[in-house]
């Protein structure tokens, strides 16, 4: 395929106009296959696409913890902290047909989401924020995504204990509304401590299938050669729950 750049894959995005993945070629058949993959669970679980709860402003913690990286020291994260993330790019690849690399300003220039969700974190907290920014499906179909992809695997820039922090989900997490690329909690740029400054937003899945200090989504055709290949951080080193829906 040839790689085009952010502006001929935006053009695509454009012409695409307000056409819901739902609709689209591609994203009908991905999610035709995600969910005969999916037909026990789904039952099971009683709608893998519903909505997570959304809260009023006034619900709003009024402090969002960290948890686990709260200030990454490795690679060249604190030089992009000291140029406000000025040279910051977001990376969509893997099996597309349209390779991207994104600027924050072209992450912005995006139609944005806005939801008020509760985060739970399987260490015993909950905190509920308000956060923004576009759709993943918006990115993905502007990408292209191939038919033969069934994950997308989020890339980070921290380096937690000796391991660089991934994470993965499904086609039907990945195209699901709620599952943004969120630069702003409350209104502000993303503090460090949350990501900065973008992360995923993946609200039916639990707080570690949330992704901060993102640098890539790559769609693949399986998880098997990535990281220790359980799909993410805490499921190769912990054994946690690849699928940690809620
Ligand atoms: N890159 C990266 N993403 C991450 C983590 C991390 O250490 N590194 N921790 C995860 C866990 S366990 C939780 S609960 C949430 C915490 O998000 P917060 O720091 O905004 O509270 O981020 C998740 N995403
Ligand atoms: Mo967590």
């Amino acid at each position: 395929m040839k790689r085009r750049g952010v502006l001929a894959g935006m053009t695509a995005f454009l012409a695409a106009g307000c056409q819901k993945v739902s609709e689209s070629t591609t994203g009908r058949s991905l999610l035709d296959a995600a969910q005969g993959w999916h037909q026990g669970a789904n039952r099971l679980l009683g709608g893998r696409t519903g909505m997570a709860k959304e809260y009023d402003r006034s619900e709003r913690s009024p402090f969002f913890r960290g948890n686990g990286s709260v200030n990454p020291q490795n690679g060249d994260y604190q030089e992009q902290v000291a140029a406000s993330f000025a040279n910051w790019r977001l990376e969509v690849g893997g099996l597309v047909n349209n390779p991207m690399s994104l600027s924050l300003e072209n992450i912005r220039a995006l139609p944005q989401r806005t939801q008020i969700t509760r985060h739970d974190c399987v260490e015993g907290w909950s905190a509920i924020g308000e956060w923004t920014g576009p759709q993943l499906s918006t990115l993905l179909e502007a990408a292209g995504v191939q038919d033969n992809a069934r994950y997308i695997v989020f890339r980070c820039a921290d380096n937690l204990n000796g391991q660089d922090y991934y994470e993965s989900v499904d086609m039907i997490d990945a195209y699901h509304p709620q599952t943004i690329v969120a630069h702003l909690l409350n209104g502000e740029p993303l503090p460090v401590r949350n990501g900065a400054p973008l992360r995923m937003r993946i609200e039916k899945q639990l707080g570690y299938k949330h992704p901060k200090y993102l640098t890539g989504i790559e769609a693949v055709a399986s998880l098997d050669d990535i990281g220790d290949g359980k799909g993410g951080y805490w499921e190769d080193r912990a054994g946690y729950q690849w699928y940690a829906g809620i």
